[in-house]
């Protein structure tokens, strides 16, 4: 018994941020805030040139969206959930049985319901700061986020990320950004959808969806919308990964993702080699910063850019760039242990992570709400096999 209820407590199931115990909202805020501290710094210093270093976990995250603009093409969803399988693993550095939670975007997070039917904000300052003012303008993220420099409006120098893309002298990725706002929509999403005519695709007709790239395109669509409903540094694709918010919305894409990959009888979902379909060979198209990435591109900036097939117009970012070049010495560091070089189709890409309505609290798939008719034993199993047929 007592070993049963300490192995649910370790297990890394993404859930529904809004109806998780309050103790672990406050640990993953703990989580968030403890990646932008003094602990938690990549190597080198702000001035180094040509790339800055002594940048914290959580501004490298900014810094590696601006980077590489992975939107509009076949590699949005794969690339995305590299992004955040990588960022799970930081969080857990931080707190160790941390969970890379969602919001699930059915809900309107500043008036939905906890896990005991109790009324429910998820923007307050004890969580993820302010939504707007009550007039419906703008307003800054505030508390907790103030205090632990998630930002700041008032420098006292000149070094603070602006907002402005083309800003050349306030864009070292070290330095705070000198806000992060946000004018969230009244509603839920779908109302608002509605409200200025956009088309809105239920997560029922994304998971139906036929094809990996029919998918992508209503799920990436619908995630757009997500941006500019919470709206500010979030609705700017420049910006958007300035504002923890963000990653509460891609885990829920990834969920939907890996939703459309678990059903029933369509286990080449799984499968590198059927998943992505007629986009199984693309490549980069179109010229930065117009450009969509392919499923062949290797992964950046992980992969480093002096790979072979990395692609122009993206940009260096330390570690995985001189003068430290993890991608070269992936032995050294443990959370670099997956093969670097790797692009959309690696196993690890391809295999869905686990949330709370796909499995249950073992972990194990859950037949009846997924029809997925295998356990995940098989899961990896399939995947497994995959990999040596590389
Ligand atoms: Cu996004």
């Amino acid at each position: 018994m007592a070993e049963n209820s300490k192995s649910v407590s370790l297990l890394p199931l993404r859930r529904n941020v809004s109806k998780i115990a309050n103790g672990d909202r406050d640990k993953l805020r703990d989580a968030f805030v403890k990646l932008n501290t003094g602990e938690f710094k990549f190597p080198g210093y702000r001035d180094y040139k040509p790339f800055p270093g002594g940048v914290t976990y959580w501004f490298k995250q900014d810094e590696i969206h601006q980077a590489t603009h992975v939107h509009g093409g076949p590699a949005f969803l794969p690339w995305h959930r590299e992004l955040c399988n990588r960022f799970e693993k930081l969080l857990r550095l931080a707190e160790s049985s941390v969970s890379f939670h969602y919001w699930d975007w059915n809900e309107d997070p500043e008036h939905t319901t906890d896990d005991e039917n109790k009324p429910l904000n998820l923007f307050t300052n004890e969580f993820m700061g302010d939504a707007k003012n009550k007039d419906g303008t703008p307003i800054l993220a505030g508390e907790p986020w103030l205090s632990a420099k998630f930002y700041n409006p008032n420098p006292t120098n000149e070094n603070y990320r602006s907002i402005y893309e083309f800003d050349k002298l306030h864009n070292n990725p070290a330095d705070p950004p000198i806000e992060i706002s946000r004018q969230k929509k009244d509603g839920t999403l779908k109302e608002w959808a509605k409200e200025i005519r956009q088309p809105f695709f239920s997560d029922e007709e994304i998971i139906r969806s036929a094809t990996f790239p029919e998918m992508r395109r209503r799920l990436e669509h619908i995630h757009n919308l997500a941006h500019v409903y919470i709206g500010g540094t979030i609705g700017n694709s420049h910006t958007a990964f300035r504002d923890p918010f963000v990653f509460l919305i891609h885990s829920n894409v990834d969920r939907l993702f890996a939703a459309w990959q678990l059903q029933h009888g369509n286990e080449w979902r799984l499968d590198p080699k059927y998943i992505y379909g007629s986009e199984t060979n693309s490549t980069a198209v179109g010229t930065p910063p117009e450009m969509t990435v392919g499923i062949m591109t290797l992964l950046s900036p992980w992969c480093g850019m002096d790979q072979l097939n990395s692609e122009p117009g993206l940009k260096d970012v330390r570690p995985w760039a001189s003068p430290d070049n993890w991608h070269k010495l992936p032995e050294l560091y443990p959370y670099e242990r997956d093969n670097i070089k790797k692009n959309s189709l690696h196993p690890t890409v391809v295999m869905p992570p686990k949330y709370d309505d796909m499995n249950d609290e073992n972990g194990n798939l859950k037949k009846e709400s997924i029809n997925f008719c295998g356990s995940s034993k098989d899961l990896d199993k399939l995947l497994e096999d995959n990999h040596h047929n590389d």
